[in-house]
């Protein structure tokens, strides 16, 4: 094989191998910003702004094992505490329709989300599920995870996942913001799953934005939750009118905290 062909075999395998992985984290966060239901109905579209000084995401250590170690090697994993945008946005925000959802407003839900676990991380880090809906929680990796939440009104579990591709079955049955997802074994993972009555959520990515589809017309209260509890939103709730075949727009915007004078 000629130098210039074993060179160009070798970018073909790192860029195979790179949009594999890129593919696979993909999968978990896909369409993740888009929610809501599958009638015709109107929308709820927007984007959530960060105003402020942006703190830097600190780098995880990830030494204590040395296979999450290896799987970030040319890639170092940061915090996902706050992740921001390019354009000021603030991304891992979980907007909900807080108020004016009747029961019955939507149809089955047949989808099944996935928290993976994958390179020692929860991919999606924040996502939602509905009250009644099964979910996966997946080890993609060669160690042990030890997947441990602490909800307030839904039932606890702790359950260690030794062998890469095993999966676990659970379901949420009351509403609950903030579930907390932890790892007994690496200490720095972390991700947030919320449990509502009803589809009609997203998660905003990296260009802040999110839309929630298929809402009944009428008047709703649109509700946002992100996890550092030194950033606020101007306004936690908004009321949107929605029309039939319509978007309407709520937007929101985060900064820091202001320090309580001593
Ligand atoms: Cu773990």
């Amino acid at each position: 094989m000629s130098r210039k062909i074993m060179t160009l075999t070798l970018a073909l395998v790192v860029a195979t191998a790179l949009i594999g992985l890129s593919a696979q984290q993909a999968t978990a966060n896909e369409g993740i910003n888009i929610g809501g239901s599958t009638l015709a109905g109107g929308s709820i579209k927007g984007s959530v702004k960060f105003e402020g000084k942006q703190v830097k995401r600190r780098k995880i250590k990830m030494s204590a094992d040395p296979y999450c170690a290896k799987s970030h090697a040319s890639n170092i994993s940061l915090n996902e505490k706050f992740v921001f945008g390019d354009h000021n946005t603030l991304q891992n925000v979980f907007v909900w329709v807080s108020g004016g959802i009747a029961k019955g407003d939507y149809p089955p839900i047949h989808t099944k989300p996935l928290l993976d676990q994958t390179g020692c991380m929860y991919v999606p880090h924040v996502s939602g599920v509905v009250t009644g809906q099964e979910f996966t929680i997946l080890n993609n990796d060669e160690t042990l995870h030890n997947v441990k939440v602490n909800p307030k009104l839904n039932k606890p579990f702790n359950e260690g996942m030794p062998v890469k591709g095993m999966t676990l079955k659970k379901t949420f049955t009351k509403a609950e913001m903030g579930v907390h997802f932890k790892c007994d074994v690496h200490a720095w993972m972390s991700a947030f799953i919320h449990v509502v009555d009803h589809p009609f959520f997203a998660v905003t990515q990296q260009d802040g934005t999110f839309e929630i589809r298929g809402l009944p017309a009428g008047e709703y209260e649109v509700s946002v939750w992100h996890e550092f509890k030194r950033f606020a939103p101007t306004a936690k709730t908004i009321k949107v009118t929605v029309e039939a075949g319509k978007a309407s727009d709520a937007s929101f915007t985060y900064s820091p905290k202001k320090k309580k004078k001593k």
